[in-house]
């Protein structure tokens, strides 16, 4: 079993902007991770297994809603708060800040932002603890980046609605106890609905087979006949914007947590550099080994600002749909870019599960995929900063 030494790099001093606050969570988070999960974490990907027996410990640490108010369970933490603990636990594993990130950003999220005073009460403490498990279906079959096409749809019946359809590629759904789902009412509009497990007709297969982000259980959800209660539609908010409002919030946990998995690659090679002779000297001594990690540190430390800088605007209300896509854009293809050098630097046993880097290399090829592709990303940059829309 790997020792984790992981100290953490902080080439420009971004601590000293940090709060106390923040640096204990940050901390605590990273002893967490080291004590509970760096011990296991290779075997439970190589197993293809997500360990369960993590997702108090997960509700301890804050993960589970950190920025959700005290009164419904969360622990009420600011924006940069959150991000840091989504930086620790995939500096680990993304599947580990995957997990972290549905339940708090796509499941408490709306719930918190569009549900009614009775579904925050019943679900979200649940949901902080761990005690409950959530995912969330937007994604279909034949409509990923597209989401505005989904066919899942429901008909009204006295105080129930009918839910048919199916989605596909859902974090947590085979051991979620509820999933907020994204369905068209009979007018067509988009709405939230909670389903939870045990309606009759509703399954959630699990697909197998994924090499990427194997310690995280992916599945489908699938609706045949599922009786809603009308009581379990977030009545606040519809329409596409709806998911899309929660997607902001995700997706810029994913870039604070892909500055973790690249911190962790970087650190890997660093130690290994200086370790491993060749030619009668260290491989941190040649040229060319010495421009990896200068490149490396250089664009952690970019990501680092720019993500910080996104932190404040978030905490003022101010960050944009389009600042969130470039940071997520950004750090993740620097995340899987240093994964990969760093993948090469420490040569044949980059390979092996003796170093955590080649599993961050195949992770990261599905987080550049979630929560909006590396070229959605970009066409949602390029929308904003022309004015014109190249999805229509
Ligand atoms: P578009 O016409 O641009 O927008 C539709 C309506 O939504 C409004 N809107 C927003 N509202 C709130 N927040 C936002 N961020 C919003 N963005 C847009 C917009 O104003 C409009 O409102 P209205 O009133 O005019 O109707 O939508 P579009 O159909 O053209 O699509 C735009 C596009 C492609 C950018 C968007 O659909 C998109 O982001 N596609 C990518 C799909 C995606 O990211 N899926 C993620 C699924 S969940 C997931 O991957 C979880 S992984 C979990 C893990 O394990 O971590
Ligand atoms: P497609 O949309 O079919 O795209 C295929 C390719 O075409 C991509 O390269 C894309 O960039 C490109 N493309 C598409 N449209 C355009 C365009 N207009 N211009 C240029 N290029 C374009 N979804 C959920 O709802 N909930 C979850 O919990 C969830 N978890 C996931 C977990 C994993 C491990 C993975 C891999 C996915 C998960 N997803 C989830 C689904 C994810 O959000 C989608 O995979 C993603 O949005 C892309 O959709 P797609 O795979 O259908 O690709």
């Amino acid at each position: 079993m790997r020792t984790d030494l992981f100290q953490g790099h902080d080439y420009f001093n971004m601590d000293d902007l940090l709060t106390e606050e923040q640096k204990l969570i940050r901390d605590a988070a990273r002893a967490w991770v080291k004590q509970e999960v760096s011990p296991i974490i290779e075997e439970a990907a190589e197993k293809q297994v997500f360990p369960k027996h993590l997702l108090p410990g997960l509700g301890a640490i804050g993960a589970f809603g950190p920025y959700i108010p005290e009164e419904y369970g969360g622990a009420g933490l600011d924006q940069i708060s959150y991000g840091l603990i989504m930086q620790e636990l995939e500096r680990c594993d993304s599947g580990l800040r995957s997990t972290a990130s549905v339940q708090s950003s796509l499941v408490m999220y709306p719930i918190w932002k569009y549900g009614s005073e009775a579904q925050k009460m019943k679900f979200l403490p649940k949901l902080a603890t761990g005690e409950w498990i959530g995912c969330f279906g937007l994604t279909e079959p034949d409509h990923g980046s597209n989401p505005g096409g989904m066919i899942t749809s429901y008909v009204e019946d006295g105080d129930d609605v009918i839910l048919n359809g199916a989605k596909m590629w859902i974090s947590n759904s085979p051991f979620a106890q509820i999933a907020v789902v994204w369905a068209k009412n009979e007018a067509g509009r988009i709405h939230g609905l909670i389903v939870e497990r045990g309606m009759e007709g509703f399954t959630t297969p699990t697909m197998k087979g994924k090499w990427s982000l194997r310690a995280s259980d992916t599945g489908e959800l699938i609706f045949d006949n599922v009786r809603v209660p009308k009581s379990n539609i977030l009545p606040e908010k519809s329409g596409l914007g709806a998911p899309l409002g929660c997607l902001d919030s995700a997706r810029f946990g994913i870039a604070w947590g892909a500055i973790g998995a690249a911190l962790d690659c970087y650190d890997t090679a660093l130690r290994y550099s200086k370790e491993r002779i060749q030619f009668g000297k260290p491989i941190a001594a040649f040229q060319l080994q010495q421009k990896k990690l200068a490149e490396m540190i250089t664009e952690i430390t970019k990501a680092q600002l720019l993500t910080f800088r996104l932190g404040q605007l978030r905490n003022e209300g101010r960050a944009t749909t389009a600042q969130i896509s470039m940071a997520k854009r950004n750090n993740v293809d620097m995340a899987i870019t240093i994964a990969r050098e760093a993948r090469q630097m420490l040569g044949a046993m980059g390979i092996m599960n003796e170093y955590p880097i080649m599993r961050h290399m195949m992770n990261l090829e599905s987080v550049i995929t979630y929560e909006g592709t590396h070229d959605i990303h970009l066409l949602i940059t390029g929308m904003d900063i022309t004015g014109e829309n190249a999805f229509k």
